[in-house]
């Protein structure tokens, strides 16, 4: 089942069909088990009609699946992360960092975004304007909940400057953490099944309307548990109403690649959706 937070309300949709869901959303997808707890509600919730569907759930209507969760972000959980970053880190003397926190027991763990710059299904993300080189991190992304159990999963893009993380590696706040850096949506799938290592992760960028970069990968090829990522994560963490983990990107465009203002980022994760994002400049620098 899929929660959609919109302008006009919380959505559920469930074998097809859509239900108003009216509760606060961080009492909401804080339950202890979510799944159990919706599976209930919706027998009493009011059903949409195909009228109303239209008017709930546009693009236009979709926020992000956020509200006083913070979103945190795993690094260097692929190989081809670790490979990418070395090569781009080469200069800085830092490669060795990413070679090692790879092999470590301790996980990479970083404070990507507060609610307030993250952005939905069919909004804008931002490049930065002192940046060179640009990418989308499509990332599997958890919902946790405060005690620390995984209730869902998102789509996340964790949009990064690999010219300034390549400078130097502490400057990775910089290169990970501005106005709109984050995405995540369209929903927050709830399932208390762990989503298995077949599910697959996809990135279409479209410039001009025309796809100029396509890939796909599975997320079985992570090298750690979600488990170990969110142990690690709420060991000296207090969550109150839940937090969102980005499990770290295996898709990695070439060398050459670097997005532009107005490309199209489509992630697709299986039984999840598809998030889409457009690219575009803080308008502080127009
Ligand atoms: O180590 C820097 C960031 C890594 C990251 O964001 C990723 O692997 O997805
Ligand atoms: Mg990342």
């Amino acid at each position: 089942m899929k929660l959609y937070y919109t302008i006009k309300g919380i959505v559920l949709e469930h074998d097809a069909a859509l239900f108003v869901i009216d509760e606060p959303w961080d009492k909401l997808v804080n339950r202890d088990n979510l799944e159990s707890y919706l599976l209930t509600k919706f027998k009493t919730a009011k059903q949409l009609t195909a009228a109303e569907k239209a008017e709930w759930l546009t693009d236009a209507s979709l926020l992000p699946p956020i509200s006083r969760q913070e979103v945190w972000a795993a690094g260097v959980t692929y190989l081809k992360s670790r490979d990418a970053r070395m090569e781009e880190s080469e200069g800085s003397g830092a490669a060795s960092l990413y070679d090692k926190v790879y092999d470590a027991e301790r996980p990479e763990l970083f404070f990507k975004a507060a609610a307030s710059r993250v952005s939905g299904h069919g909004q804008q993300v931002y490049i930065r304007k002192d940046s060179a080189w640009n990418v989308p991190e499509p990332e599997l992304t958890l919902f946790i909940n405060s005690k620390g159990i995984i209730q869902g999963y998102t789509i996340g893009n964790d949009m990064s400057s690999r010219s300034i993380e390549g400078e130097n590696a502490l400057y990775l706040p910089q290169a990970k953490i501005y106005e709109k850096s984050a995405a995540i949506g369209p929903c927050l799938y709830v399932s208390s099944s762990p989503i298995g290592g077949e599910t697959a992760i996809k990135l279409k960028i479209k410039r001009g309307g025309i796809a100029i970069y396509t890939e796909e990968t599975t997320v079985s090829r992570i090298k750690r548990s979600f488990d170990e990522l969110v142990t690690y994560l709420y060991s000296e963490c207090d969550f109150n109403y839940g937090c969102y983990l980005m499990t770290g990107t295996c898709l990695v465009p070439p060398a050459g690649f670097t997005l532009q203002t107005g490309d199209e980022i489509e992630i697709t994760i299986d039984k999840i959706g598809t998030l889409v994002n457009t690219v575009a400049l803080n308008p502080k620098h127009k």
